[in-house]
């Protein structure tokens, strides 16, 4: 059936328990956008690859076994003589979290288009894409437009989640390269603001939505939070509510929502079922301490049952 594959920086996140500035306990997870959503793939048993490049060090290493362990391929994985990229998150308050970027001049940043060639020369049956890769670097960003390039002339099918970070580039250069990159997507992800910033004439999320579907995106899904998350498709609207859940760490969420949604796709679920598995994969990530560690495996998808799980 072929291989959902996706690329971009994979990061070592550094928890802390407490404030950074007085020395708190930290812990040691495998994060990134694409990798949380490769491994949230994965783990409900579709073929999963994830590729870019990582630092020939320690921490390259840690994110080389995570990938293992998670039965994701990373076989054309690049190493390189830069640094992994790591990200504190620091845990200031038990409600407000920080992250601080330790990534400028990493081994991540130095994709090429042609490690894109070697990465999607194979039997593709999705690509997942991240608006986070065009921000890490010039080479990076011809990549990733490279990649959205190969799907539309292949006709393979690819989403894209905008995750505009605020930290790496500004909107109005976000604004100037992510239409560009959803364009001919499958799927496009994101919050609403994220919504409006990839869609040039949209003042509000519906009209963005409206104009992408009318540039020729397949579907346009809102992520709404705690909310749950509403799809726009050529067939209406489509809302459904998050999974009620107590949240111990809500970074990550938004990857498992997209792996959730993608998984359905990928197994021919309707837009509620799609919904559905993404608000469901959200709630299983809010509920533990990093990224993706609490995704459920296939059979573990009822364990949230609540009157409205699968
Ligand atoms: O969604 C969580 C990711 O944002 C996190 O793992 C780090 O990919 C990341 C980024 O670049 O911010």
């Amino acid at each position: 059936a072929g291989t959902v594959v996706t690329f971009g920086e994979a990061l070592v996140s550094v928890r802390s328990a407490g404030p950074l500035a007085i020395g708190s306990p930290l812990t040691m997870h495998a994060a990134g956008a694409e990798l949380n959503v490769a491994v949230g793939l994965a783990r409900l048993g579709h073929a999963a690859s994830w590729g870019g490049v990582l630092g020939d060090d320690e921490l390259g290493e840690f994110l080389l076994r995570s990938l293992a362990a998670e039965r994701v391929d990373a076989s054309r994985v690049r190493r390189d003589v830069l640094p992994t990229g790591v990200m504190f998150l620091e845990a200031r308050t038990p409600d407000v979290s920080r992250v601080f970027y330790h990534r400028k001049g990493s081994a991540g940043a130095q994709l090429t288009p042609h490690d894109v060639d070697r990465l999607l020369d194979r039997d593709l049956a999705w690509l997942h894409l991240t608006g986070i890769t065009p921000a890490l670097s010039e080479r990076a960003r011809a990549a990733v437009l490279h990649a959205a390039e190969t799907c539309r002339r292949r006709s393979v099918p690819f989403s894209v989640d905008v995750n505009f970070r605020s930290k790496l580039w500004s909107a109005p250069e976000a604004a100037e390269v992510l239409p560009r990159l959803i364009e001919g997507a499958e799927v496009v992800i994101g919050s609403p603001e994220e919504l409006v910033l990839v869609a040039p004439e949209g003042k509000t999320v519906e009209a963005a939505a409206a104009e992408l579907l009318s540039r020729g995106v397949g579907e346009v899904v809102a992520k709404l939070g705690a909310a749950g998350a509403r799809a726009y498709t050529a067939q209406g609207v489509f809302t459904a509510p998050a999974f009620p859940v107590r949240a111990v760490d809500t970074v990550g969420a938004g990857d498992a929502f997209t792996a959730g949604y993608l998984s359905a796709r990928l197994d021919g679920e309707d837009a509620d079922g799609r919904l559905r598995r993404g608000n469901l994969l959200g709630a299983f990530a809010v509920g533990q301490l990093g990224d993706w560690e609490g995704l459920p495996r296939r059979d573990e998808l009822g364990l949230l049952d609540l009157g409205q799980g699968e």
